[in-house]
């Protein structure tokens, strides 16, 4: 459970986000995979990040501050259909900018569709976060969604992709998951 979490800042770049201070959780996926809709989920708080029905909103790296002991890293979502090709290589610049500059990530969780599993361009951030060396950590979120028979072959099929890739189906509507996530997040940002 968490106690206490407070919205921290928003930044336009990744070199804006300082060096030092908690140890951070990175969440990026594509928009409308659900990034700030799990960040309400699994802190309890209603709003605390911004949920749009509309793809393709946030522009900003939002930063939560979680019980005290660590951050969670808001990215913006890629893969927008409708973003200019200037805007998706902005938006892939800022994401390999951030990856290879926050001193203070921990994990990378990397949020997909559960009625998609991993698209295209999720297995290039995909393939991304693995180059950084960084430890990853992928979600099928939106669980609710396909049944239960398609969840599992989903999973599967992501689990065949990356072998040695934690995989966490959770859902916004039934709580799925939110548990597993929190543990593994503390797990991590205790690791040095
Ligand atoms: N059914 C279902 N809908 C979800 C879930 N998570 C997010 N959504 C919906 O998906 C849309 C996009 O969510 P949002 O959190 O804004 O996505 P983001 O762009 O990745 O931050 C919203 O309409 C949410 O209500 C989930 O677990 N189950
Ligand atoms: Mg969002």
């Amino acid at each position: 459970m968490v106690k206490n979490a407070t919205f921290v800042k928003s930044y336009a770049d990744p070199a804006l986000v300082p060096k030092d201070g908690l140890p951070q959780v990175a969440m990026l996926g594509r928009s409308n995979a659900g990034k700030s809709s799990l960040i309400n989920s699994i802190t309890g708080v209603d709003g605390l990040a911004k949920t749009s029905a509309a793809p393709g909103r946030t522009r900003l790296i939002n930063v939560f501050n979680i019980d005290k002991q660590y951050e969670l890293v808001d990215l913006p979502g890629y893969g927008y259909a409708k973003a200019s090709k200037n805007e998706r290589d902005r938006l892939l610049d800022l994401l390999s900018g951030f990856l290879s500059s926050a001193v203070r990530l921990k994990l990378v969780v990397v949020i997909l569709d559960s009625r998609l599993g991993a698209t295209t361009v999720d297995n290039e951030v995909i393939e991304q976060v693995q180059r950084s060396g960084l430890p990853l950590l992928l979600v099928a979120n939106k669980a609710d969604k396909p049944s239960r028979m398609e969840l599992r072959q989903i999973i599967q099929s992501i689990e065949r992709t990356y072998p040695n890739v934690p995989v966490v189906a959770h859902s916004t509507v039934s709580g799925d998951g939110r548990g597993l996530l929190l543990d593994a997040f503390t797990t991590a940002i205790r690791k040095d």
